[in-house]
């Protein structure tokens, strides 16, 4: 048996909970925290035992790689104090999280992890987990139930409120995150939803680090290395990015003393990540898988999808943004570039096209809707639509099953199995592409081109066509 990474010395006192300890947060929240110092963090999953099987033997210890083609650095991370498994043991979370030590509750747990309707950004009501937690508020199983549950016992108990930190990929996600706990309040009662918006802040944040999955391959890779086995270590970029609105009620690390950057407002830095990385990502995973493309790096080391992505930011994106200050939009673009050519970050495909029905509004479609308001139909864009229309049939263009996921995929793909016209039946997806777009017939009809040159030509076709028009 191989030696096990353990922990060395005692974990710092818990002052944050956070939701969602996937591979995001490890390589990213928990590494700031940790450089930080002083603050212990209880991760809660609040779905799969995995991390917290990976993480427990190790006393929460983990490898974080940062990976480049230069040679990749390890560093053992011990920010992570205790993993809890809200199924296992809600009413534990809810208590750890009433605990007035407890300052701030940060999340990643991902775009569907909000149970919004992602065109509106209002709480689903008929989603089965708030119908659950608004039955059961004492044993919930949702992020935003973990939440108002736990403000509650804050509330009566006479206690301090906390900071709500979303750290997920969705505009104004501190807007977002607020807007659903006080929807969802408000059903438990008006006096609670006034006490968290006088008492609780929700600062917005934009969060950058390019992390793949870690394989079985990753784990093996370490263990040869470095001679201990850490099924919980993490790969990624060296490039990172947060930047956090300051409006924290209880104090909070000094991030900011190790590259975070404190702003009063986020917004301008959070469309810029989103629109021009997360946009140009899920143009590559739709287009790219269908090309046979493994790889964002494979993607760009194809001249057609490097050009698609230049033109892009150039012709699509860049021109709908504003400047966030301290950031130069074409500056950004190169860097970006150069992080996608990386071959030591093998960032497939197909783990970014996963759950696009939750991602495309605020990564491509917002983009559109500002080109169209100025008169101008975004065709790159557009076929990027198309793209993930296609990718959500399930077929390659091989005929080859795509394992699609999303938590719409069977919904997805029935609606698009039963349909003539494909495209006007996946546009009549409320949800995804609100009631706006599918009557502008500028956009319809160019995406209905663009799904027609994909079936006909092929996706690597499109593309060309595309970046030499
Ligand atoms: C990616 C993001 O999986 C995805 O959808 O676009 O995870 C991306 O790598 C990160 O946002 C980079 O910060």
């Amino acid at each position: 048996m191989p030696v096990r990474l353990t922990r060395r010395g005692a974990p710092p006192e818990v002052a944050i909970v956070h939701l969602g300890p996937g591979a995001f947060f490890r390589a990213f929240n928990a590494i700031y925290t940790e450089e930080a110092g002083d603050w212990g963090i209880l991760a809660v999953s609040l779905k799969s035992p995995t991390a917290r099987d990976q993480l427990a033997p190790q006393g929460g210890a983990y490898t974080s790689l940062t990976l480049s083609e230069g040679g990749n650095e390890s560093r053992i991370i011990g920010s992570i104090a205790e993993v809890l498994v809200a199924p296992e043991d809600p009413e534990a979370v809810v208590a750890a999280m009433a605990n007035p030590d407890v300052k701030i509750v940060s999340l990643t747990v991902t775009e569907k992890g909000y149970c919004h309707e992602p065109a509106t950004g209002a709480l689903r009501f008929d989603h089965p987990d708030i119908q659950h937690d608004l039955q059961n508020l004492h044993a919930p199983r949702s992020a935003v139930g973990f939440i108002v549950a736990a403000l509650q016992q804050r509330q009566k108990a006479g206690d301090n409120a906390f900071t709500v930190l979303s750290c997920d990929n969705l505009p104004s996600n501190g807007r977002l995150v607020r807007r659903i706990v006080l929807e969802f309040a408000a059903k438990v009662s008006s006096e609670l939803s006034d006490w968290i918006s006088r008492n609780a802040t929700f600062p917005a944040t934009m969060v950058d680090r390019i992390t793949p999955a870690t394989t079985d391959a990753d784990v093996a890779a370490l263990e040869r290395t470095k001679g201990y086995y850490d099924p919980a270590c993490v790969v990624h970029e060296s490039f990172r990015q947060w930047v956090i609105e300051d409006d924290f009620v209880d104090g909070r690390p000094a991030w900011d003393e190790f590259g975070a950057q404190m702003v009063s407002s986020v917004e301008d830095h959070e469309l810029m990540k989103l629109r021009c990385l997360n946009g140009t990502h899920s143009t590559l995973a739709y287009l790219g898988y269908l090309a046979g493309h493994e790889t964002i790096a494979d993607c760009v080391a194809d001249p057609a999808f490097a050009a698609l992505c230049e033109k892009l930011w150039r012709e699509e994106i860049t021109p709908m943004l504003a400047e966030p200050e301290g950031e130069d939009l074409n500056r950004y673009c190169a860097q970006l570039m150069a992080r996608y050519r990386d071959t030591a970050i093998r960032h497939r495909t197909w783990q970014i096209a996963m759950d696009g029905s939750q991602k495309l509004p605020q990564r491509i479609l917002g983009t559109i809707r500002d080109n169209l308001r100025s008169n101008v139909v975004p065709k790159g864009l557009c076929l990027a639509v198309a793209g993930w229309m296609r990718y959500v049939g399930g077929l390659d263009e091989n005929g080859m099953t795509i394992d699609v996921r999303d938590p719409l995929a069977a919904r997805l793909k029935h609606v698009s199995d039963g349909a003539e016209d494909k495209v006007s039946a996946l546009l009549a997806i409320e949800e995804v592409f609100g009631q706006d777009l599918p009557k502008d017939e500028r956009f319809s009809a160019e995406v209905s081109a663009a799904f027609e040159q994909l079936v006909s030509g092929g996706a690597r076709a499109a593309v060309e066509t595309y970046v030499s028009g």
